[in-house]
């Protein structure tokens, strides 16, 4: 599905998040041997929409591997993640702030059926979740999913809504996808578009694969 990708998302970019260094889930202690950054916007800086923070996620690359929203497959990754869990300051309940991190699934597709968005996952339905209880509920439309919702310590997700208010998102890097480049020294409506078409054309062929 085609989505509508702001110019805002490649200077927003540009800014300087205040991530935390990424960190890996090495196989040596049972995990999968890819890297995880928790970002978090700077309080100064506009919230995102849950789409403009996939396209970001989808541009980054750390050590070679391309990024994306994360994908939270089993109850061990769940785990480690808690343990590295680095929200800034308290969970107020701000309905998205600096504790509540955006991952990669949604049913934008498809109400009620929620799937990976991107990564080695993209397309695949959730098999491990973690709601907390209610969720998911759709409250007034909520197609994406934040974690660490209102638990740090078992990082329950939430059904949210997506149109704006992302000030935090966790993006898992591994070896495919090949990552998606912004496109630093191009005009910034011309970037965005070039990025939203590569996007595009990337979905559809990793989808049919
Ligand atoms: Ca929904
Ligand atoms: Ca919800």
């Amino acid at each position: 599905m085609k989505r509508i990708l702001s110019t805002a998302v490649v200077s927003l970019a540009l800014i300087s998040s205040a991530a935390a260094a990424p960190f890996q889930w090495s196989a040596g202690s049972g995990g999968n041997d890819h890297w995880y950054e928790f970002v978090i916007l700077g309080s100064g800086d506009p919230s995102l929409s849950a789409t403009q923070a996939e396209a970001i996620a989808e541009s980054s690359s750390f050590m070679g591997l391309g990024g994306y929203l994360a994908t939270i497959t089993s109850a061990a990754e769940q785990t480690f993640l808690n343990s590295n869990w680095t929200g800034a300051g308290s969970v107020t309940g701000q309905f998205l702030d600096y504790s509540y991190f955006l991952i990669g699934a949604t049913d934008r597709d498809t109400e009620g059926s929620f799937e990976w968005m991107g990564g080695p996952e993209d397309g695949n339905p959730l098999g491990y979740t973690n709601w907390k209880p209610g969720e998911p509920n759709n409250a007034g439309g909520e197609d994406y999913v934040v974690a660490w919702w209102e638990d740090s310590a078992s990082g329950t997700w939430n059904d949210v809504p997506g149109i704006t208010g992302v000030r935090a998102y966790l993006v898992e890097y591994s070896s495919a996808p090949v990552p998606v480049p912004l496109p630093a020294a191009l005009p910034l409506l011309v970037g965005g578009l070039g990025l939203l078409g590569f996007a595009a054309h990337r979905r559809r062929r990793t989808t049919t694969a």
